[in-house]
């Protein structure tokens, strides 16, 4: 039987929810999207281990999936289970083979580089790649790995036929970020997930199923789906500017902005003025709700406290589980520790849409000491090859990618301009960055209703299901939209005659933001494919 890793469910009967039997759970699970099953019994005599794996074994060949068992070739021999799965502490895979008929399956669990190449070199048709996350399903030693630590590893499996899967504290708010985030540089990734609590402690474990094996299907067409064309021309990306910028008017789409306390109410301000309709909620308790809604979710760390992150915890997963996109400003990044423990930890919790930030605070994300950072200013001349810097970058993190500075430079990884215009005056102002995120989440909004109306949705159905990628829309031409808004409505308010600096600059932004045309737009942009 071939295996289809995309859900791989791992039993643990005891966290079955009371009265709800593992029989009950399992078949619903393999109905509703479940390709391959082990069955992982760390407590059950030999008695009970075989009895349970009988009764697994009928249910998984009534739906035609294959099963593994956990560590006993024993077990797996008895009951003619497709093969076996061992931990780093059980018998090496390669013992276990010889005690497997031909062609049975052997996958192992692994935690490191050194892990791997043994399994490698072992024979494992598979290898679990955890924890990946915290879970309280196994006392996991060492260390987790959040998803950007598993590209690495999936990249020593290139040129083999080892497929992989990531496991540990994996559920449908942190699948996407799971699957996107660990596609290692070389374009290699995961060929599915392994999950137990998501689906064994679910009262719903045919909905749960159904959530996950959509999220891996979405991914997996996403990535089948032709690439973005590197051969770009600047009208077509205008094109979409004007639409998006057309779209925001006509839709008002909301936009959900937890923000910093220097610059709410302008941020507000501003996406009204664009079109927007922005909603300014920070407690976690609304989050949930707003994520559904909302047409765009914008995540700015400035001013960041430990009540505020704890929102953005929970409104990441969810924007995620709508495929709503999600504009991420790392807001001083590299001034405390504080900030970079929470922006790695919530680059690892969800998959943003959109990573924008200045030089200083983007060289603090990809790591790099290019370029330092002064609170949440740039220090220093910059990059060296800015637009070297963003692709990468925006390959890396497998976002799209928005570096500001008097040019800005614009990537999604295969796609990348730089934008010419714009004022020095904005830098003399507070919040012209912050306000540009608002902006981007606005347009961003846009191009996901214009990607659902291009595939044919009305609205009324399902956008989960929408689209074959885990975003919707094109975030290039969204951010484009919002960097190409802020910065001509910047040149034209300077212009005026009652504009004397950076007091009266202010509102005269808001002004010219709500006066300008995408005709306007159109005609004085500046950028250039790079
Ligand atoms: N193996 P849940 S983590 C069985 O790191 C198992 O190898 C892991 O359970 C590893 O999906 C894990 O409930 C438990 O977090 C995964």
């Amino acid at each position: 039987m071939p295996i289809d890793y995309a859900l791989y469910l791992v039993t643990g009967r005891d966290l079955l929810p009371p009265g709800q039997p593992f029989a009950a759970t399992l078949a619903a699970a393999l109905e509703h999207g479940v390709t391959l099953v082990q069955l992982r019994e760390k407590t059950a005599d030999t008695g009970e281990f075989l009895a349970v794996a009988r009764e697994t074994k009928a249910i998984c060949d009534a739906h035609n999936v294959p099963l593994l068992i956990n560590d006993r070739a024993d077990i797996a021999l008895a009951v003619g289970a497709a093969g076996v799965h061992v931990g780093q502490d059980d018998m090496n895979a390669r013992d276990v083979r010889k005690l497997l008929p031909a062609g049975a399956i052997v996958g192992v669990s692994c935690n490191s580089a050194d892990d791997v190449r043994r399994a490698i070199a072992d024979g494992a048709d598979y290898i679990g790649i955890g924890a990946v996350y915290g879970t309280a399903t196994k006392n996991v030693k060492n260390p987790l790995l959040g998803p950007r630590a598993v590209g690495p590893l999936l990249a020593l499996l290139d040129g083999t036929d080892v497929r992989a899967v990531a496991i540990g504290g994996i559920n449908a708010g942190n699948l996407a970020r799971t699957l996107q985030g660990s596609v290692s540089d070389s374009g290699h990734a995961l060929d599915g997930v392994a999950v137990v609590s998501d689906i064994m402690a679910s009262r719903d474990p045919a909905a749960a199923s159904a959530k996950l094996a959509g999220i891996v299907k979405a991914f997996k067409e996403g990535r089948a789906a032709s690439a973005p064309s590197a051969a770009l021309k600047v009208e077509d990306l205008l094109d979409g500017v004007v639409r998006v910028m057309k779209v925001v008017k006509e839709i008002n789409p909301l936009v959900h902005q937890i923000t910093n306390t220097v610059v709410t109410t302008q941020s507000a301000n501003i996406t009204l003025a664009a079109g927007g309709s922005p909603i300014m909620a920070t407690a976690p308790e609304e989050m949930d709700d707003l994520a559904k809604v909302a047409g765009a979710v914008l995540i700015n760390i400035g001013t960041l406290r430990e009540d505020v992150v704890r929102a953005m915890r929970v409104v990441g997963p969810a924007a995620n589980l709508s495929r709503t996109p999600l504009v991420f400003d790392p807001v001083g990044v590299g001034a405390t520790d504080f900030r970079k423990r929470t922006v790695k930890e919530l680059l690892d919790a969800f998959q943003i849409s959109v990573l924008k930030g200045n030089a200083g605070e983007l060289a603090a994300v990809a790591g790099s000491n290019e370029v330092r950072a002064k609170g949440v200013d740039s220090a220093g001349p910059g990059f060296a090859d800015p637009a070297w810097f963003v692709r990468g970058l925006a390959r890396k993190e497998k976002t799209t990618t928005l570096l500001t500075g008097p040019v800005d430079y614009l990537s999604d990884g295969v796609r990348a301009v730089k934008i010419a215009n714009g004022h020095e005056i904005l830098g003399r102002v507070t919040g012209s960055g912050c306000m540009l995120g608002s902006l981007v989440a606005t347009y961003c909004a846009a191009a996901a209703h214009v990607a659902d109306v291009d595939a044919g949705f009305d609205g009324e159905t399902s956008r989960a299901g929408s689209a074959a990628d885990t975003v919707r829309g094109d975030m290039l031409v969204g951010a484009l939209a919002g960097v190409l808004v802020l910065s001509i409505a910047a040149e034209k308010a300077v212009a005026r005659g009652d504009v004397y600096g950076p007091g009266t600059f202010l509102p005269a932004l808001m002004d010219e933001v709500a006066g300008l045309t995408p005709g306007e737009v159109r005609a004085r942009a500046r950028v250039e494919v790079v």
